[in-house]
């Protein structure tokens, strides 16, 4: 069985899991310490990173990008009539959601406003692509560019997830002002791959390390009303 090497609030593991789940491919997963990374790990991983995939013939892979375009090749494709020209569009389209999990990582730990302001700016550049492309194709699909769920969809995934839980616990939206993406995070949300990506632990894991005092957002936590954000929690770890 494929085995998933992770860390529980990684959105480059949930980009592969949220795969593994929409195609319903087994799988096991182990969870490690990044900050004790075992040896075993440090002998298969090149640069000490997860998620690192090991398949069905015990090959390890690592970079994310790598591994999903794997998933995608070696298991009934999610789209398998794509022409080599919209394999690109998807994988650029992808990529650039990748390119800001860590934009948006850096973005929740801000310690004050201004910080969170001023990290937001480059992720939401990305959302105002994203808007622009789905608001060309209004109406036309419900998911990125397709009837079903796709590889795009399955990048912008971790983004729109953690965009929703930061929204609910601390009211800070990042998606306002795009009212396109928030439409398709609610058609992704919907599709329970969210929930079924992630750890039934994920939610708290995340808030004890975004939503802690130690952050302005944990701090909004407190004082937002209507019992959406219910508490500021203690520091842990993470990317
Ligand atoms: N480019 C990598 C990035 C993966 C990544 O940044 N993983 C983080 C956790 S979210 C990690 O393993 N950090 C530990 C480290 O860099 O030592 C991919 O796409 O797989």
């Amino acid at each position: 069985m494929i085995k998933v090497v992770s860390f529980k609030i990684c959105p480059f593991v949930q980009r592969v899991t949220a795969l593994l789940e929409a195609k319903k491919i087994p799988y096991e997963i182990e969870y490690i310490s990044l900050k004790d990374k075992p040896q075993w790990f440090l002998e298969i991983s090149p640069h000490g990173q997860v998620p690192v995939l090991i398949t069905e013939n015990g090959q390890p892979l690592f970079e994310s990008d790598a591994i999903v375009e794997y998933l995608e090749d070696a298991y009934p494709a999610l789209a398998p009539d794509l022409s080599p020209e919209q394999r690109a569009v998807n994988r650029a389209w992808s990529y650039l959601a990748s390119k800001n999990y860590l934009v948006q990582c850096s973005a929740q730990r801000s310690a004050d406003k201004a910080t969170l302001s001023e990290r937001s700016q480059k992720l939401e550049k990305a959302f105002a692509a994203v808007e622009a492309v789905l608001e060309q194709g209004e109406g036309e699909t419900p998911y990125f560019n397709s009837a079903t769920i796709g590889m795009v969809d399955i990048a912008w995934l971790p983004l729109l997830h953690r965009a929703a839980i930061i929204e609910q616990r601390s009211c800070h939206d990042f998606l306002a002002g795009y009212p396109k993406v928030k439409a398709w995070q609610q058609t992704l949300l919907a599709t329970g791959l969210a929930e079924l990506s992630v750890s039934a632990d994920f939610e708290q894991a995340f808030c004890d390390f975004y939503l802690s005092g130690e952050t302005f957002l944990g701090g909004r936590s407190e004082s937002c009303g209507d019992g959406r954000a219910d508490q500021a929690c203690s520091s842990g770890s993470c990317c």
